[in-house]
């Protein structure tokens, strides 16, 4: 499609690499201060923008969309669940998102949850903060080692890989749950176990990390009757959708002790962060930072550029989401 200047707005302050090659190629309306858009601040970019470069902060709900104007949302991340796709594909507007680029930083920030979870870096971090430290005792600040233990991953995408590669360097045994099996080169160069049932995965495994997209059927998918199969030594991460977890059932299942403890690095309501999170000892948490570094923001930038690019080319973008009509 070749529109007359179209008009490209970005919903969130970019990085300026990412910006100053946006002004050159198109015209742009940036967000200087990087408020997050209100709701009628995003309903009118909707109407007015010929592409919408949106972010995991803009709910693109059916009212946004219903009498929007614009061709295509480029999302910048990977994650669409903010997007209403079924109006967006009713009203034939093209949505595409940055997958492959924050893959391996998000497998380390879950790896890191891990980590600072099975050696409760944040509990040791807040005792040395408050002064509150003793001095070295042989039963102090006991974790539980990584190496040998058992790691179920559910949704083994392209960050449920890298996971398991950086878990399996570090001799964890891998577990997973997926709608399909992996590609059999990957699945035994990983030694992997597959579960076709979920269930049955989680009451064997050490650690469950959450590695699916958050979808209809991902919601809640580690519910409050699945939280109750994990063993009580057992450690919940999260580094994909806070969505996919009942967050309520979590809550009361670490003040029960039922589970060791949660990684959390995503939230069901962001961002609100339910306060009850910062009294446990058991969590560590952090604010959805898991594509937070320089190269991952400035490559998302790069497929958002290289999409929007491409569709104003006339031609198919790269990284389409709803594919069926193009
Ligand atoms: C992004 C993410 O930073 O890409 C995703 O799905 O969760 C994050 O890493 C965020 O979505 C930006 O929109």
């Amino acid at each position: 499609m070749v529109m007359n200047k179209p008009l490209v707005i970005v919903t969130r302050k970019l990085p300026e690499i990412v910006e100053a090659r946006m002004k050159e190629l198109f015209n742009v309306r940036l967000n200087d201060d990087d408020h997050a858009f209100s709701r009628t601040e995003l309903i009118n970019a909707a109407n007015e923008a010929d592409i919408l470069v949106s972010t995991v902060t803009d709910k693109i709900d059916q009212e946004v969309l219903s009498n929007a104007q614009i061709k295509m949302i480029a999302n910048y991340g990977v994650g669409v669940d903010h997007i209403d796709l079924k109006t967006a594909r009713n009203k034939m507007i093209v949505v595409t998102n940055t997958p492959g680029v924050l893959t391996d930083d998000t497998a380390d920030m879950a790896m890191a949850l891990m980590l600072g979870l099975s050696r409760r870096m944040g509990e040791g971090e807040r005792q040395l903060r408050k002064s509150g430290w003793k001095g070295w005792a042989p039963t102090g600040m006991l974790g539980m080692r990584l190496g040998g233990k058992k790691l179920g991953i559910i949704g083994m995408g392209r960050i449920g890989q890298a996971l398991a590669r950086r878990a399996k360097a570090f001799g964890i045994s891998i577990h997973y749950h997926n709608r399909k099996q992996i590609e059999e080169e990957i699945h035994n160069e990983l030694g992997a176990t597959y579960w076709s049932s979920l269930d049955q995965m989680i009451i064997q495994m050490d650690i469950i990390s959450m590695n699916c997209p958050h979808t209809e059927e991902t919601h809640h998918i580690m519910s409050k009757r699945r939280l109750g199969l994990m063993q009580k030594h057992a450690l919940l991460i999260n580094a994909a959708r806070g969505d996919v977890i009942d967050e309520t059932a979590l809550i009361e299942t670490l003040e029960a002790k039922a589970i060791a403890g949660a990684g959390l690095d995503v939230f069901e309501n962001e961002p609100h962060v339910n306060p009850a999170f910062f009294t446990l000892e058991n969590v560590v948490i952090a604010p959805h930072m898991g594509s937070a570094t320089n190269e991952a923001r400035a490559a998302m930038g790069e497929k958002v550029i290289i999409n929007v690019k491409t569709y104003l080319d006339g031609h198919s973008a790269p990284d389409r989401v709803i594919a069926e009509w193009i």
